[in-house]
C-alpha cells in the first residue's frame, strides 16, 4: 500500500505469457502483453515521472474529456493513485485496485464535488479488463464524462482495421462535422483522425493490434462512445513527448461516454469500463 504519494509501478501476471503494468501516477497502464507480445504504445519520449501525463497506455479520462472548465481531459490521468488492494490471484486471474478520491486541489477547481473512484484492473491470459466505480460523496448531483484512452499498438499503422463502426454517427473533430454516418466496414488509418462514433452498441474489433494477424476485441461496460484518434504527420511533430515517426506505431481506441455526461445523484455509484481481448484474427 502507498499513502499515495509517490509514483510506483505495479506489475500483474498471468498464465499464457501475459503480464500488464501499472503506474500509480494516473493509474496508467503502460504494458499489456500476451505470449510476451506487447499491445500498447507508450511513446520513447513519454514522461513516466508524474511532470505530465503518461502519452500511452492507457490513460484514464475524467471528469472531463477534451478541453473546457478544467484542463485537457481532467486531472484523474495527471493525479497520484493509491493501490487499495495489491494483486490478488485468483485461479488464473490477477487483480488490483487503485483508488483516487477529491482532494483540496480538486475540491478548489471547477469540478469541486465530494467523489471515490474505484478501479479495478483484471488480467487473465487473453484479456485486460479496467472497469472504474464512480461514487458521488457529496450532497449534490454532479456530471462528468470520461474514457479510456487506449493507445493500441501496431507494427505498422497501414494493416489497422476497426470493425463495427459501420453504420454508426460519428463527430468528425477535424472537419468540424458532426451526424456524420460511418459507411466503411473496415475503419483504417491513413491521415489525422479525431472522431466520437456516438452510441456505439456491439464490440468493436482492433485488427493489426500488436502484430499484423492481432485482433483486439474491444467490450464496454455502460461506456456508450468509441473515440477513434490518430495524430499523424504534422500533429506528431507537435508534441514534445511523442516521437515524429511514432503515428506509424499506434492508434487510439478509445472506449468511453463522453458525446453525453453521466449524471450521478448523491450517494449513487456508476460502473463503465472496458475489457479487452487477444483473440487470433478470424
Ligand atoms: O484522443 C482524442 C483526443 O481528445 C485528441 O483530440 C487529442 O487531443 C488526444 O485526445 C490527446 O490529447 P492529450 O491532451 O493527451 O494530448
Amino acid at each position: 500500500k502507498n499513502d499515495g504519494d509517490e509514483v510506483y509501478k505495479v506489475k500483474l501476471t498471468a498464465p499464457n505469457d501475459a503480464e500488464c503494468v501499472i503506474y500509480t501516477y494516473g493509474a496508467t497502464v503502460t504494458s499489456w502483453k500476451v505470449q510476451g507480445k506487447e499491445l500498447l504504445f507508450v511513446s520513447k519520449l513519454a514522461k513516466l515521472d508524474g511532470t505530465k501525463a503518461i502519452r500511452g497506455g492507457i490513460p484514464i479520462v475524467f471528469p472531463q474529456f477534451g478541453p473546457g472548465k478544467l484542463p485537457q481531459h481532467g486531472f484523474a490521468r495527471n493525479t497520484n493513485w493509491k493501490v487499495v488492494d495489491q494483486d490478488n490471484k485468483t485461479g488464473d486471474m490477477a487483480t488490483v485496485h487503485f483508488e483516487l478520491t477529491d482532494s483540496e486541489a480538486t475540491r478548489a477547481s471547477e469540478w469541486p464535488y465530494r467523489f471515490r473512484l474505484l478501479y479495478k484492473v483484471t488480467l487473465t491470459g487473453t484479456t485486460l479488463s479496467t472497469i472504474i466505480e464512480y461514487e458521488n460523496l457529496d450532497s449534490s448531483a454532479f456530471d462528468f464524462t470520461t474514457l479510456m484512452h487506449t493507445y493500441f499498438r501496431t507494427s505498422d499503422v497501414a494493416g489497422v482495421k476497426v470493425k463495427g463502426l459501420d453504420g454508426i454517427k460519428y463527430v468528425d473533430k477535424i472537419l468540424g462535422q458532426s451526424d456524420v454516418v460511418e459507411t466503411r466496414k473496415d475503419v483504417i488509418v491513413d491521415k489525422n483522425e479525431d472522431r466520437v462514433y456516438v452510441d456505439v452498441p456491439g464490440e468493436v474489433l482492433v485488427d493489426g493490434v500488436g502484430s499484423e494477424d492481432g485482433r483486439v476485441i474491444v467490450k464496454r461496460f455502460n461506456y456508450k462512445d468509441i473515440v477513434f484518434w490518430n495524430p499523424w504527420e504534422e500533429k506528431a511533430k507537435e508534441m514534445s513527448d511523442f516521437g515524429d515517426d511514432e503515428y506509424k506505431e499506434m492508434v487510439c481506441v478509445e472506449a468511453g461516454s463522453v458525446a453525453k455526461p453521466v449524471s450521478l445523484e448523491p450517494g449513487s455509484k456508476w460502473v463503465g469500463g472496458q475489457l479487452l481481448r487477444l483473440a487470433p484474427k478470424a
